[in-house]
Parts: C-alpha cells; sequence; structure tokens
C-alpha cells in the first residue's frame, strides 16, 4: 500500500501581530505541496483547512487572543489525532507558530516519548510573565512542556506534552532572558547559530538524529521558515539576520529522509503579504520534498 500522507491547513495569525500569516497554507498549496509530494510516491489527502475564529482584539494577562488560539488549538489536536489514527503522515502547515500547541496536543498523546526538533531562530519558552510582546507565537514550546496558562497546557486534556530531555532546538539566536533560564533550567539540548556554523549542518543533524533515535518512539519536526536566513526566507513576521541558509536546511532535511526518525512535521510562520514573490512558501514545500525523500538524482 502506498504511504499517505494527510495536510492539515491552520489559517491562524492570532498568536502574533503581523496579519497576512494566514495565508501560509494557501501560499504553500499554490507552491504545489500536493503535486509535489504525490511525485515522490504518496498518497496525499488534503484535510483543508482548521476553522479559526475572528473575533475582537482580547488580551488576558498578557496573553493576546487567548480565546481565539485556544480554540483552534483545540481543533487542531483532534485533528491531528484523527490523522494519526487513520494511519496517515500529518504535516501541518501554518499559520503561525501558536498552532505547535495544537499540532503535538494531537500528536504526543500517540507516543510515550515524543521527540521534538525545534527548527527556530527564536525559542518560543516565553511565558505570559517574560513575554515581551503577549504574543502566543513565542510560547508554544514552553506550552507543551507545561508550562504556561492551563488553557494552552491542558488542550487535549493533559499535560505535559513533551519531556525536556526529548527536545533538540536548531538554529537558535534571539532568546529572551526568560527563555535562556528556562533552556539553562531544563536542560534542553540546543544548537544555536554558533554550533551550527563551528560543526557544521551535517554533524549537527546527525548528532541530534543520534540523541533521539536511542530516547522517543516518534519525533515531530517544527520547522518555523525564520530558522531560515531572510534573504532565503523573507516572508516571515519576526525575521532575525544571521540564519540557516537554504542549502544547509536542504542538506538538514536529506539526513532527516535517510534517519527514518520523523513521524510528523509542520511548516509554520509563512507569511505571503511579506513574501518576495511567494519565495518563502516555495522554500518551504521545497524543504518539504527533501524531508519526505525527495532526491536531486
Ligand atoms: B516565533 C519574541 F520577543 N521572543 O516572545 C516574543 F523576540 O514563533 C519573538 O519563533 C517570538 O516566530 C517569535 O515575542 C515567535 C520576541
Ligand atoms: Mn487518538
Ligand atoms: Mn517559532
Ligand atoms: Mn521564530
Amino acid at each position: 500500500m502506498k504511504k499517505r500522507i494527510s495536510i492539515v491547513g491552520v489559517p491562524m495569525d492570532l498568536g502574533q501581530s503581523r496579519r497576512g500569516v494566514d495565508m501560509g497554507p494557501s501560499a504553500m498549496r499554490y507552491a504545489d505541496v500536493v503535486e509535489r509530494l504525490e511525485k515522490l510516491g504518496y498518497e496525499i489527502h488534503d484535510t483543508g483547512d482548521i476553522e479559526i475564529n475572528r473575533i475582537d482584539k482580547e488580551e488576558i494577562q498578557n496573553l493576546k487572543f487567548l480565546k481565539a488560539v485556544t480554540d483552534g488549538n483545540d481543533r487542531l489536536s483532534q485533528a491531528v489525532d484523527k490523522v494519526i489514527e487513520s494511519g496517515a503522515f500529518p504535516l501541518v502547515l501554518g499559520g503561525d507558530h501558536s498552532i505547535a500547541i495544537g499540532t503535538l496536543a494531537g500528536v504526543s498523546k500517540h507516543y510515550k516519548n515524543l521527540g521534538v526538533i525545534w527548527y527556530d531562530a527564536h525559542g518560543d519558552l516565553n511565558t505570559a510573565e517574560t513575554s515581551p510582546s503577549g504574543n502566543i507565537h513565542g510560547m508554544p514550546l514552553a506550552v507543551s512542556l507545561g508550562i504556561g496558562h492551563h488553557t494552552l497546557t491542558n488542550i487535549a486534556g493533559y499535560s505535559p506534552k513533551v519531556k525536556p530531555e526529548n527536545i533538540v532546538m536548531i538554529g537558535i539566536r534571539s532568546l529572551d532572558e526568560g527563555e535562556k533560564e528556562l533552556i539553562r533550567q531544563k536542560g534542553i539540548k540546543v544548537y544555536t547559530m554558533h554550533e551550527i556554523d563551528r560543526l557544521g549542518m551535517a554533524t549537527v543533524i546527525e548528532e541530534t538524529v543520534e540523541y533521539l533515535k536511542s530516547r522517543t518512539d516518534g519525533v515531530h519536526l517544527s520547522l518555523d521558515m525564520d530558522g531560515l536566513d531572510p534573504t532565503d526566507a523573507p516572508g516571515v513576521g519576526t525575521p532575525v539576520l544571521g540564519g540557516i541558509s537554504y542549502r544547509e536546511s536542504h542538506l538538514a532535511m536529506e539526513i532527516l529522509a535517510e534517519s527514518e526518525i520523523i513521524t510528523s512535521a509542520e511548516f509554520v510562520e509563512v507569511n505571503p503579504i511579506l513574501d518576495e514573490r511567494n519565495k518563502t512558501a516555495i522554500a518551504a514545500v521545497s524543504l518539504m520534498g527533501s524531508l519526505l525523500g525527495e532526491k536531486l538524482l
């Protein structure tokens, strides 16, 4: 039987303050995600988009749009849960990174020891107390560790979703003070840009695979397109100079494909309004191709 992939679109833009990232799923579909993955021999089921409530501005305790973000993630977690139960590989298209809360809530139910690769310029380890912005897209990894507002941590009815020792962060170059503290306190494994420059991406990913293989029974890839350098991925809301190149990212995806450890993935923060001729969506789809086995020859 053909291997199956189910695509779940999440037009979420309320986890941050720059409108347009809700059009990310459309931009990646326009960049031929379905056709590209079908060419690799997969059976693709595009399940469409999760409903996100368009509500007025709402801020509770430095958590912007808490209710709408919670509701959307609740629906997303159920959709992802269903995909895994159907036996397909969940491929989630964002939307801002607050959607990792729902994706991980749906995925981690199915694994005792879920591994997470967090590919991002940022740590996304803030809480309402440490966040300088109140934007929930800066909090999903903390929430998944069980740290944060209870409506977010309790999505799907259990917490935490991930253990700190099962996380590897890659591409990090912008951390707030509270995030640095949490990383040290929890002993989370991090490859900042410094380590990527020193070791090279091949070694970073090989070490990551080695580390996660032995301790996890599934690995989720959460890929924030701002992990890439803004020259290669300009269509993101919070760009940070000095990022991972397009080529290094492809190499990373190719090594992950060979490793066969990835059991679910999400590609987030594509904002077509800020993009240049859909460049960031095209890059994202190209990375999905490599992650799922596309070869140059
Ligand atoms: B993204 C930030 F302060 N840390 O919390 C915050 F720098 O999902 C940015 O990685 C968060 O894009 C970026 O607002 C969240 C800020
Ligand atoms: Mn289930
Ligand atoms: Mn992020
Ligand atoms: Mn980011």
